[in-house]
């Protein structure tokens, strides 16, 4: 399909703020089941154009991708210790949190041990999908740099999500955030063929194999809606991969999903908006985010400091 080419500039903007409407839109139905969603939306498109009424509010998904953007801001790539500082100033609790997280993060802001509470509360640590949901940045600004993203999302993910699982759902992302960026002409087999080649686990590798195959937005909970990454990051990509031409219809369909609506719809928002750009996010719901401190005109500051980064010599 023809399409005018957004601008790299404009993809970084569409990234950060496809993530943040995406997730505050999404946040409205969190632990809906789909079949409810189904009886009060006919499809995607009637769900994007009839929003809740009142302000978008964003979820600890852009709360937290918001520190890894202020991180990467300030060094230029992942420092341990700048995300964590970021992490903490930033914590909201009435954001929402995962419950691992919670905890990690609580402990980041009063001088506990997080680093075991990140390693321990968990066996292995977390494999929740609350590194994936946050690392959209990571993968913008090393976009061209398959092997950078990978390792920038692996230390991106380890201040709350040790486990190999939790890691390798955020490296997804990033990457696929990465590659969406890059492209002016979408192939689905190319796209999931990158994604596979970096890929580990068995898990998310026959994960993607079923993504690949999908041909109707009714079958991506068959991918998962949970709030474990690999309950969530290939239905995201999934979304974003069978309608790479419609940030609506990728957002939209990642809600009606149910579940883990805000995060789901997060990154897949991310991704399509780095594929598309700022302008393929509707008026109406860029309108209605939030624009109070860290808000809608902070997003895309941040998303400026990037590709100004990104641009840097
Ligand atoms: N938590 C929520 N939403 C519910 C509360 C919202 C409510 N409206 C409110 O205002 O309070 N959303 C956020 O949580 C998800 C991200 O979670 P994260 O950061 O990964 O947390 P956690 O706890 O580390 O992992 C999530 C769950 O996965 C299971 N799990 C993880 N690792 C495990 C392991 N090694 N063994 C067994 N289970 C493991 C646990 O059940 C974790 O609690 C996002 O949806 C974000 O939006
Ligand atoms: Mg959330
Ligand atoms: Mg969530």
């Amino acid at each position: 399909m023809n399409r005018s080419l957004p601008s790299v500039e404009d993809r970084f903007a569409g990234c950060l703020l496809g993530l943040a409407v995406a997730d505050a839109l999404g946040a409205h139905f969190e632990g809906e089941s789909p079949e409810v969603l189904a009886y009060r939306y006919r499809n995607a498109e009637d769900l994007i154009q009839n929003p809740p009424a009142g302000e978008l509010r964003y979820t600890d998904d852009t709360q937290m991708a918001i520190g890894v953007a202020e991180a990467l801001i300030a060094r230029g790539q992942i420092d341990e210790e700048i995300l964590y500082r970021q992490f903490a100033a930033n914590y909201v609790p009435q954001r929402g949190y995962g419950y691992g997280s919670r905890i990690v993060l609580q402990a980041m802001v009063d001088g506990g041990d997080h680093r075991y509470l990140a390693r321990n509360l968990f066996s292995e640590g977390s494999f929740g999908n609350g590194a994936a949901m946050r690392v959209a940045p990571v993968g913008i600004l090393f976009r061209r740099d398959p092997v950078r993203i990978w390792e920038q999302a692996r230390l991106s993910a380890i201040p709350t999500h040790t486990h190999p699982l939790g890691i390798e759902g955020a490296q997804l992302v990033a990457l696929a955030v990465g590659i969406a960026s890059t492209l002016d002409v979408f192939d689905r087999q190319d796209f999931f063929a990158a994604l596979s080649e970096m890929c580990q686990s068995i898990e998310f590798t026959s994960s993607l194999v079923r993504a690949a195959c999908l041909t109707n937005a009714r079958d991506l909970g068959q991918l998962g809606n949970g709030t474990e990454a690999t309950d969530s990051v290939v239905t995201a990509i999934a979304s974003f991969g069978l309608t790479p031409d419609s940030y609506v219809q990728t957002i939209g369909n990642a809600i009606l999903v149910g579940g883990d609506t805000d995060t789901i719809a997060a990154m897949a928002g991310a991704i399509s908006g780095a594929y598309l750009g700022r302008a393929a996010i509707p008026e109406h719901l860029l309108g209605k985010l939030e624009d109070n401190y860290q808000g809608r005109t902070y997003i895309e500051e941040l998303a400026v400091k990037l590709y100004r980064l990104h641009e840097a010599p």
